[in-house]
């Protein structure tokens, strides 16, 4: 009786261990230089590259992205405090919400919060890089 005790112990531990490192981070994000965070793809059902990005003042979240030549971009902005939007002049993309661009050429390409947010709003820029 003792024993079946002990045994049902070490069972709950492992599936609660197991279940903890499972879990994990979900911020969908990892570190890159420090504050800055790089985007982790999704693709979705168009075979665009898909990208979900935090907008709050005065920082996008994760603020770098990184694609291939050639790809299908779309770029989801959740505006969590105020409608920040995204302006990415190098690709003629702009929007409140979301942008779909082809990542026609290699290089790194800043964006930028799209409406005035305030004091922060100039500095509040992030960097989509595109390689070979
Ligand atoms: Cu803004």
């Amino acid at each position: 009786m003792k024993n079946n005790l002990i045994i049902l112990s070490v069972i709950v531990v492992a599936v609660a261990g197991i279940y903890f490192l499972s879990s994990g981070p979900k911020s969908g994000s990892q570190n890159y230089l420090s504050g800055e965070t790089v985007a982790v793809a999704s693709l979705n059902q168009q075979n665009q590259v898909m990208f979900s990005i935090d907008a709050k003042r005065w920082q996008f979240t994760p603020d770098i992205i990184r694609v291939k030549k050639g790809q299908n971009v779309k770029i989801i902005i959740n505006n969590t405090d105020t409608v920040h939007g995204i302006n990415l002049p190098e690709f003629n993309a702009i929007s409140d919400d979301s942008i779909e661009f082809t990542a026609s050429k290699t290089g790194e390409f800043t964006f930028f919060c799209k409406n005035f947010c305030g004091e922060g709003h100039t500095g509040m820029t992030g960097k989509i890089i595109v390689s070979e």
